[in-house]
């Protein structure tokens, strides 16, 4: 048993879960920050058999695309300071960030 957790944009994410559903994966859905922009993004967690790991991985790939973002500063995680650039700096985020890690137990009780 593996566990996919994958970091995908707001904007894919409802493409993303519709088609993993539809192709019969199961999954939970998590509202995360980007550390380094400070702003939302998806976090899913799938767990499936070993053999299934490149079917997901294939379905993210087709539908999380990459974006280019301007940002002229990065937000202070909670205060009123950060970074500032004197330039817009310009980040390319995405497709996906994918993890794969093993899972030792899987039990639902
Ligand atoms: P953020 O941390 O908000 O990062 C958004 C985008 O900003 C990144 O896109 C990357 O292009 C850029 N970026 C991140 N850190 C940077 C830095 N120190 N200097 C310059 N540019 C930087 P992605 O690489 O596609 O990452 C998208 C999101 O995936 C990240 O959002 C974060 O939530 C997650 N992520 C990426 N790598 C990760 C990792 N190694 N561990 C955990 N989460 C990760």
């Amino acid at each position: 048993m593996k566990l996919i957790i994958a970091i995908v944009q707001d904007e894919d994410s409802h493409k993303l879960m519709n088609k993993l559903t539809e192709e019969g994966f199961s999954f939970t859905k998590l509202a995360t920050t980007g550390g380094f922009l400070r702003s939302g993004n998806t976090t899913l967690l799938i767990g499936i058999e070993e053999d299934k790991v490149d079917a997901v991985i294939d379905i993210i790939e087709r539908v999380c695309k990459t974006r280019d973002q301007y940002i002229t500063s990065v937000p202070p995680a909670g205060g009123t300071t950060g970074m500032f650039y004197s330039q817009p700096v310009e980040v390319t985020i995405g497709g996906a960030t994918i993890f794969v890690v093993d899972v030792d137990r899987f039990k639902k009780v």
